[in-house]
């Protein structure tokens, strides 16, 4: 009796795992690739919808391997032509929910297989010219590249190593930071919160936290980003200023916050009490040819920064928007 239950039980797992796998090729066969999230309209594309969006090119990529550790050997793979399609793009056809001020704070998850997982944040796309350097990529030097699942791969130009290149992309997901932004309201009211002398440092994995004063920041490097374009699609043009500072990645480093391996799946949230808030990928500040121009300012045009900007703001040297120039820094939390 037990043995033909167990014989039984073996047919319906066997007629299980048969199902399973063919929904999964059949899907695989498919090759799709999901767009949900924080979006307009959801998208499920096939790789030939993809194909038929407008190709962009990027040549002479350069890919290295990803580090380990500080000391490890620095090792080239390949030099290589890409074709596809910007991820910018593909968001742009689905998109973006969040507009304004809640915008800086959104951030993209892109899925590979084997959940493979990087992060952009919505500003290295949409402000920065990393925007134009992440490519959901399907042909390589001329041909096309084949594919398990979804769209073949992503590469980000901009990137140092190959920490963020993935392969068979199948699923894109925007989301925004869980951060309750305040500033509308608290303006409606005229409410001014009155700015602090530290920030709140939280690690959300770890449960880490530090708070820091400007005596912190002692011994980092100090930066200066020259002629600054202060505008805002909803605070207009305000000038062009200097700011002196310190990168928000030798920050992290320095409070032994972040270090190598480099975990791309995750982002840095930087926010005002008011819950204005803004994010940065781990990409961005630990692996981008741009790495040097995410700042924590303390000084504009030579002075220190006015109360209403805080004894901290963010500074974005390179972005086109002043959206993630978030002033009377409150907290900086890696999730
Ligand atoms: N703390 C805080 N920082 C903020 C904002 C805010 O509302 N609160 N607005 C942001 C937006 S949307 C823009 S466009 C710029 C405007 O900066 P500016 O007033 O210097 O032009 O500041 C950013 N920093
Ligand atoms: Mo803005």
């Amino acid at each position: 009796m037990k043995s033909i239950m167990i014989k039984c039980q073996l047919v319906i797992l066997a007629a299980a795992v048969c199902l399973f796998f063919f929904q999964t090729n059949s899907y695989a066969s498919q090759k799709r690739i999901k767009i949900h999230g924080a979006v307009e309209e959801p998208l499920n594309l096939t790789l030939k919808e993809i194909q038929a969006m407008s190709e962009f090119h990027i040549n002479a990529v350069s890919i290295l391997k990803e580090k380990q550790n500080k000391a490890d050997k620095e090792k080239l793979i390949e030099v290589a032509d890409y074709g596809g399609v910007l991820l910018r793009d593909i968001l742009e056809k689905a998109g973006m929910k969040y507009k304004r001020k809640w915008e800086p704070a959104v951030f993209i998850r892109v899925k590979g297989i084997k959940d493979e997982e990087v992060i952009f944040s919505f500003g290295e796309i949409f402000y920065s010219s990393i925007g134009r350097s992440t490519l959901l990529t399907y042909r390589k030097d001329g041909k096309l590249i084949g594919s398990s699942n979804g769209c073949p791969g992503l590469i980000v130009s901009n990137d140092i190593r190959n920490g963020r290149r993935i392969k068979a992309v199948t699923e894109i997901i925007v989301e925004r930071v869980d951060i309750k932004m305040k500033v509308y309201e608290e303006r409606k009211k005229n409410i001014l919160q009155p700015s602090t002398s530290y920030l709140e440092l939280i690690d959300k994995k770890s449960g880490n936290t530090q708070k820091v004063t400007f005596e912190d920041l002692t011994g980092l490097p100090e930066l200066q980003i020259h002629d600054k374009v202060q505008i805002g699609d909803c605070e207009g043009f305000h000038g062009v200023y200097s700011y002196e500072g310190v990168t928000l990645r030798s920050f992290l480093e320095k409070q032994q916050f972040v270090s190598q391996p480099y975990f791309y799946d995750r982002y840095v949230a930087v926010h005002s009490e008011n819950g204005f808030c803004a994010t940065f990928s781990i990409g961005e500040l630990f692996n981008s040819k741009l790495g040097n121009n995410i700042v924590m300012a303390y000084k504009k045009d030579g002075k220190m920064l006015a109360p209403d900007e805080g004894f901290l703001m963010m500074v974005a040297g390179e972005d086109n928007t002043g959206g993630r120039s978030v002033k009377r820094i409150s907290n900086i939390i890696i999730f």
